[in-house]
C-alpha cells in the first residue's frame, strides 16, 4: 500500500499523469528534473518502506558558522545511519530543491555561512527561489523547518530531526513575527522533532499558535512521571508545561501513525529536551538572551533577519557555549527523529 502510494507519486512527477487532488503547492505537478530532484538513494527508501529521516539546512546556512556546519552536517548524516535510518539532507542548490544532498553538494551549499550568499527559504521563499532558478538566477538556499517540512512531505517523508522550532516573537503581539514553522506544521503532515524553541521567543504564545494550529506537541519524559515543562532548547525547563508527555519512541511513533489514519491533516512536534550534561544554566541563558534581544531590537534586525542575528549574539555572548551545546542537542533529536522512524517502519509495515 505504502510502496504503490509513493510509486504513484514519483510517477506524477515525472508528469506521466495529473497528481490526486492536494492543497499545498504545485512543485509535483512539474518535472522532477526542472527544479525538483529527489536521490535516487531517498527515492528508493521512501518507496521500499525504510526508515528516512528529514534534515534541514538553514541551520548550516544561517545557524552555524563555518566550518564547524559542515562537520555538522556529516555529524547527523552519519547518526542517521548509525541508527538505522536513511538520511535526507534538503536544501536548494542553485535554485533547484534538493532532496537528499551529497556529501559534496551539503559542503558547497554549507560554505556559503561565510558570506552570508545563501537564502533563507521558508514556505514564501520556495517558488521564489525556484523560479528564478528556472530563468537562469542559480541562487542557493538554506531550508527552515517550514520549507525543509515541504519538501519532506512532497517526497513522502514523515520524519524530520533539527535543532529548535521557530515560534511567536517576544512582543508578537504587535510586531506579528510568528515563524511560519507554527503555520506550517498546522497545514503538512510532517512531525518534527527539536528541543523546543529557545527563550527568546515567546514559550507561552507559541504553544498557543500550535494549538489554534491543530499540531499535537508532546515532550519525551523518558520514564519521569507527572508533567514535564516543554523545554527552552539550551535548558530542559522553561517554566512552561509541555501539553502532552511522551515516554518513549514507540508511543512517538504509534501517535505519528495513528494521525495518518485519521482526517488530521496537521504536523506534529516532539520536543527533545538538551541532554543533561549539556543544558545550560537557565539564569546564564536567561541573561544572555535579554541581551541579544535587546540588541537586536536597537540594531533594527526584524522579520526573518531577526533570528539569525539574535542567534549569532547568543553565540558571541556565551564564548562559542551555545554552539556546543546547540551541536549536542541537535545530535540528539536526530537519533530521536531516526528511533521514532525505524519504530513507525514497523507499524507501516
Ligand atoms: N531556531 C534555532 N536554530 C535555527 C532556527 C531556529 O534555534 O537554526 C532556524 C530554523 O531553520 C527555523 C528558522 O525553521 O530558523 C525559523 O526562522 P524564523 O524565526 O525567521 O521563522
Ligand atoms: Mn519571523
Amino acid at each position: 500500500m505504502l510502496a504503490s502510494r509513493t510509486a504513484t507519486r514519483l510517477w506524477c512527477w515525472r508528469g506521466a499523469r495529473l497528481p490526486r487532488a492536494r492543497h499545498l503547492h504545485d512543485l509535483h505537478k512539474h518535472p522532477q528534473s526542472r527544479f525538483l530532484q529527489v536521490s535516487e538513494e531517498v527515492r528508493d527508501a521512501v518507496a521500499t518502506g525504510k526508515p528516512v529521516v528529514a534534515l534541514e539546512t538553514t541551520i548550516y546556512t544561517h545557524g552555524f558558522p563555518y566550518p564547524e556546519n559542515i562537520a555538522l552536517a556529516q555529524l547527523l548524516e552519519s547518526v542517521v545511519r548509525d541508527n538505522g535510518g536513511v538520511p535526507a539532507t534538503i536544501g536548494i542548490l542553485g535554485g533547484v530543491a534538493r532532496v537528499g544532498l551529497t556529501a559534496e553538494e551539503m559542503i558547497e551549499l554549507a560554505s556559503t555561512a561565510e558570506q552570508k550568499s545563501a537564502l533563507k527559504v521558508s514556505r514564501r521563499d520556495l517558488g521564489y527561489i525556484c523560479g528564478l532558478g528556472l530563468a537562469g538566477k542559480k541562487i542557493h538556499g538554506g531550508t527552515t523547518i517550514s520549507g525543509t517540512m515541504i519538501l519532506s512531505e512532497l517526497a513522502g517523508i514523515k520524519i524530520f530531526g533539527t535543532g529548535g522550532l521557530g515560534g511567536v516573537h517576544r512582543g508578537g503581539e504587535n510586531s506579528m513575527d510568528i515563524s511560519a514553522d507554527l503555520t506550517e506544521l498546522g497545514r503538512t503532515p510532517v512531525t518534527v522533532i527539536s528541543s523546543g524553541c529557545k527563550s527568546f521567543l515567546d514559550i507561552p504564545r507559541t504553544l498557543e499558535y500550535l494549538e489554534t494550529e491543530g499540531v499535537c506537541v508532546g515532550t519525551f519524559a523518558d520514564g519521569r512521571e507527572g508533567s514535564v515543562d516543554f523545554p527552552a532548547f539550551f535548558t530542559r525547563d522553561s517554566g512552561i508545561r509541555s501539553p502532552r508527555v511522551i515516554q518513549d519512541e514507540a508511543e512517538a511513533a504509534a501517535i505519528v501513525y495513528a494521525q495518518s489514519q485519521l482526517p488530521v491533516h496537521s504536523g506534529i512536534h516532539f520536543a527533545n529536551p538538551v541532554p543533561r550534561e549539556h543544558s545550560v544554566p537557565k539564569p546564564e541563558m536567561d541573561r544572555i538572551i535579554e541581551e541579544a534581544v535587546r540588541l537586536a531590537d536597537v540594531e533594527g534586525y526584524k522579520g526573518s533577519d531577526n533570528t539569525p542575528f539574535v542567534l549569532g549574539k547568543i553565540k558571541e555572548l556565551s564564548g562559542g557555549k551555545s554552539v556546543i551545546a546547540n551541536r549536542a542537542l541537535v545530535e540528539s533529536n536526530v537519533k530521536r527523529a531516526t528511533r521514532v522512524a525505524v519504530e513507525l517502519a514497523k507499524l507501516e509495515d
